[in-house]
């Protein structure tokens, strides 16, 4: 007799694990089940921070978006330091959310949290900016903008303005965060677009890690140590904004004596190109959130979605920011 039970019940554990390990790896709620209610579903969104004001407005829209969809969004801010969104994310897996969604602050560093998420059967997916991990089964889907073509756009900009000049145009750079792919890929593409003449050069570079403050405090030592600057290529509006008050203050024009090309088109930055203070703007859009939730969905539904899905954005020279300013979201 003792022998029947001691096999039934191995049976019993069996069927237990088989139904555990089923329920861990299914995305978003149990496989056998089929997906979840909306109001049973829980998402942990792992944030940069709120350097700049297109930070501000991806979180707004993000957070709108899910309240919206009436789906629990856990959030946090990692004030733009990476060992914050890990441990943001560790406590979404100890949390046992359904789906872990993050804008990683830098590319590289993530494969082993990324490793505990998958072991732990809860999906991911990278919005905003991307990691260079070689293992794409690390996350579900990239969600944002393409920056080496925003880049692009930033130096062919410059191309057309300056097509019909033969004298040298220095150029001075003001990257986003060291190691940030919106920073690595703004700077690569507007390299490669300006390398097509060769009376551009880039005669300084600093990061000035996406904040206002940053990009003025780059911009006091560049005119410091740089008398003829012609053109300051700022990787958000931010920085650029923080220039124009540098540039002020040492008794210049900005938008004359020194032009200027950002990328966001966040309202400030709107306003100054509007103004003349900016020349051109390279659209870069932070409303991610209803796509997110789009994706959210669809996964829970049992759906696939694609690898990467990157957002639709413009540019605007001064008189397209006159016109689109009244109606401007962020
Ligand atoms: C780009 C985003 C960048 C913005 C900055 O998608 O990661 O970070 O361009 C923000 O304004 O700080």
């Amino acid at each position: 007799m003792k022998k029947l039970i001691s096999i039934a019940a191995a049976g019993v554990l069996l069927l237990g694990l088989a139904g555990c390990a089923t329920d861990s790896a299914a995305p978003g709620g149990d496989s056998d089940a089929g997906p979840k209610a909306l109001d049973e579903l829980v998402v942990g969104f792992a944030q940069v921070g709120a350097e700049s004001g297109w930070r501000t407005a991806n979180t707004k829209d993000i957070q709108s978006a899910f309240a919206d969809a009436g789906i629990e969004l856990k959030f946090s801010d990692a004030q733009q330091k990476q060992e914050n969104q890990i441990k943001a994310i560790r406590s979404y897996i100890q949390q046992g959310v359904d789906y872990i969604a993050f804008s990683p602050v830098v590319e590289t560093g993530w494969d082993a949290v990324l490793n505990e998420a998958k072991a732990a059967g809860i999906p991911v997916v990278l919005t905003d900016r991307a990691v260079d991990s070689q293992d794409e089964s690390l996350y579900v889907s990239f969600l944002g903008s393409d920056f080496i073509l925003e880049g692009e756009k930033a130096g062919q900009w410059l191309l057309d303005e300056y097509a019909d000049t033969s004298e040298p145009v220095n150029i001075v750079q003001l990257e986003g965060t060291t190691g940030a792919a919106p920073a690595i890929d703004r700077a690569e593409g507007f390299a490669e677009k300006i390398a097509e003449n060769d009376n551009f050069q880039v005669i300084a570079s600093q990061t000035g890690d996406f904040t206002r403050a940053g990009g003025k405090q780059v911009m006091e030592a560049f005119l410091k140590s740089n008398p003829d600057i012609d053109v300051v290529y700022a990787h958000n509006d931010d920085m650029g904004l923080g220039a124009i008050e540098a540039i002020e203050a040492a008794g210049l024009t900005p938008g004359e004596d020194i032009k200027i090309i950002t990328v966001d088109a966040v309202k400030d930055g709107m306003q100054a190109l509007a103004d003349g203070k900016i020349n051109f703007i390279v659209e870069c859009s932070p409303l991610l959130g209803d796509q997110l939730v789009d994706i959210i969905k669809t996964l829970n539904d049992g759906g696939t979605v694609e690898k990467r899905i990157v957002t639709e954005e413009t540019t605007f020279t001064q008189e397209q920011a006159i016109e689109a300013l009244p109606d401007r979201q962020y």
